[in-house]
């Protein structure tokens, strides 16, 4: 049997281990990328691994997340991002450039390489056919020290694609038809590797939205081939050099394969609040819609504002909406501006800000109470969009557009003809605000900047003997990192300040978890919490994991975990452990003590199984499936001091 592209890359690219589903591998990183609001504790954390320059083919450190600079304290992260950057010898794009995966499509992304990024959305580049995979800020430091990255060797799944979209459908209801058969954990532990003839009918932006929202899905990445298209979007990006074929044999074999007919999809949408509650456009039809916000790493390509244009040369958009755009790139605005686009979303009654992350990640746009929004985003978690309750849907473009003109959700469809849309052999390049990394003895000048706000590591102490203390939280199925540390317009700025963004931990979910967390470590216990499945799903936020272990929290009982979280966690120290028997959850209520007894001793011999004693219920076993590095960094309490050892 022949192989898979990703089995292929993977391959050359292979350090440790073999590929066999489950197994650990680690495996050479070409590229990097951050963004601030993981980059300033990726960075601090660099800073300790003491590297004096980055081992990668290149790495790129991108503003785009906390561009809302309401004090000093974004501010000061651009300031010591930018120093670093030079420091270091990284690529810097400044605030305003855009968004870190549509840049990074566009100026860096190479058929065949691998690209490890401190966001979830690192897939996007697999649109590239490149392997990039999403991964907490430690990981990436790590990886530009040089180091490899370790994964559990992935599955391969097959999406064959054949047909071709209709007009009005167009790559997000792709995402969507899968979201809505694997649900938001069927990816987990496998990539989603898309072949057939249907390949060749989308561009790489729209490729690039499908692997984006494999995120969606748990997958560990997603991928497509290098063709005559990723050809012709590399040379219509000025790198021709960049392009080489990469296609899978043609009798690759896949672990499962999923037929996907595109010339059968319709326009679909995510109702509130998981990205997997999909439903047809037509279904939610007729509910009026008060905001619709196109842009995020997902839908803000050249061709997903120049439909909203096309569309708003023709009709208003309906007095009761505020419909808002925001570009993915300074790239996409200028090329859009070119074409006589911007004049059409302005005659329209658009409303238009910069390019960032903004209201995706709760950065303003929050919308009006009990009303709907209609968004081009990733994610609907509760809440993440800054208004609690929310009803946020997750649409296309064309969905999006059709529903501010009309006022209500609308089906895209009901606006006649497709407007014809011509997009350029070359594109406008426009370098403007993205800096190249110093030479090496410029670089070694560079003074880093500190802020007020950029608060060192604390020190983590290593894996007691035996683990006692209090389970003081216990969640349900699918919580997400945005639950357990939340982001927005208030949080989102303590990034790399740890003390302050823990009080934040849990806080809509308990809002008296971090003040209690303390109380009982202030004790000398150990802090647990009990989870369900998919286990920190979302975002790569090492924060989600950092911040709970700065308030004392030592061990996580769940169902099963997700995959960049369940890293993290074993990152800063705290132990990822899985119900033996589900039904055991129901046993654990919140507050119960809990003890260890000889965790060390186990975690170092390798145990597999662990005895929980809960007081007064008798004992829960618990499955601990950790690789070798991951015990000793377990036992050593952090991956930092495992470093430093
Ligand atoms: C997100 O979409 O949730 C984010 C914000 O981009 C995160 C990263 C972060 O929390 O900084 C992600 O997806 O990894
Ligand atoms: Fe930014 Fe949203 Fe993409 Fe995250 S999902 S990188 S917040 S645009």
């Amino acid at each position: 049997m022949g192989k898979s592209l990703t089995y292929k890359i993977l391959e050359e690219h292979l350090v440790s281990g073999t590929l066999k589903p489950g197994e650990e591998i680690a495996i050479k990183i070409d590229q990097t990328l951050t963004q601030d609001a993981t980059g300033t504790m990726a960075y601090l954390e660099f800073e300790t691994i003491g590297i004096d320059r980055v081992k990668t083919e290149l790495s790129v450190s991108y503003v785009d997340h906390n561009i809302l600079q309401t004090d000093f304290k974004n501010a000061d992260d651009h300031r010591f991002l930018q120093s670093i950057a030079k420091r270091y010898g990284i690529w810097f794009s400044k605030p305003g450039n855009g968004i870190c995966h549509q840049v990074h499509l566009e100026r860096f992304a190479k058929p065949g390489k691998t690209l490890l990024g401190s966001d979830s959305h690192t897939p996007t580049a697999g649109g590239c056919g490149m392997i990039a995979i999403g991964a907490g800020g430690l990981d990436v430091a790590m990886a530009m020290a040089g180091k490899p990255f370790y994964l559990r060797c992935p599955k391969v799944v097959g999406v064959h694609l054949t047909g071709k979209l209709n007009p009005w459908v167009s790559a997000r209801d792709v995402a969507l038809y899968l979201l809505s058969i694997l649900t938001v954990k069927g990816g987990l532990g496998k990539v989603l590797e898309y072949f057939g003839p249907g390949v060749k009918t989308l561009t790489v932006p729209e490729r690039a939205t499908i692997c984006n929202l494999g995120t969606e899905m748990g997958a560990t990445t997603s991928i497509f081939p290098a063709d005559e298209v990723t050809k012709s979007w590399l040379i219509a990006q000025g790198r021709a050099e960049d392009f080489t074929e990469l296609l899978p044999d043609e009798d690759a074999e896949y672990h499962e394969v999923i037929e996907v007919d595109l010339s059968k999809l319709e326009p679909l949408c995510a109702c509130p609040s998981s990205p997997d509650n999909v439903k047809k456009v037509e279904e939610e039809a007729g509910k009026p819609v008060a905001q619709v916000i196109v842009g995020s790493c997902a839908n803000s390509s050249l061709k997903d504002l120049l439909v909203v244009a096309k569309v708003l040369e023709k009709h208003r958009v309906h007095s009761d909406v505020c419909l808002e755009i925001n570009p993915g790139s300074l790239q996409v605005l200028e090329n859009l501006t070119l074409l006589g686009g911007f004049e059409g979303l302005l005659k329209g009654g658009a409303r238009i800000h910069q390019s960032g992350c903004l209201g995706c990640i709760g950065m303003g746009q929050a919308p009006p109470t009990n009303s709907i929004s209609l968004r081009t985003f990733t994610r609907n978690f509760p809440g993440r969009s800054g208004t609690i309750p929310d009803f946020v849907y997750l649409v296309s473009p064309e969905t999006a557009v059709a529903s501010a003109v009309k006022g209500v959700i609308t089906d895209p469809r009901e606006l006649g003809e497709y407007p014809e849309i011509i997009l350029p052999d070359r594109f406008v390049l426009n370098d403007a605000l993205l800096l190249p990394p110093l030479p090496e003895e410029e670089a070694k000048k560079v003074e880093i900047i500190r802020g007020p706000n950029i608060v060192p590591l604390p020190q983590f102490d290593p894996l007691p003997e035996d683990l006692e203390g209090v389970f003081l939280l216990k969640v349900g199925d699918n919580i997400t990192t945005d639950h357990i540390m939340p982001a927005g317009a208030h949080i989102l700025p303590l990034r790399s300040n740890l003390p302050e963004i823990s009080k934040y931990v849990y806080k809509n979910v308990d809002s008296d978890f971090s003040k209690n967390a303390l109380g009982i470590k202030e004790k000398g216990l150990a802090v647990g919490v009990v989870g369900g499945e998919n286990y920190g799903q979302g975002s790569s936020r090492e924060h989600a994991a950092l911040a709970p272990r700065y308030l004392g929290v030592r061990i996580k009982l769940a169902k099963s975990f997700a995959r960049i979280h369940r890293s993290n966690l074993i990152n800063f120290g705290i132990l990822p452990v899985v119900f033996k028997n589900p039904e055991d959850y129901e046993k654990i209520e919140k507050g119960d003590r809990f003890k260890i007894k000889g965790i060390r001793e186990a975690i170092s011999s390798g145990a597999k199984e662990i005895k929980i004693e809960i007081e007064g219920k008798g004992e829960v076993l618990g499955i601990v499936e950790l690789s070798e590095r991951e015990r000793k960094c377990i036992l050593a309490g952090s991956l930092l001091n495992l470093a430093k050892e």
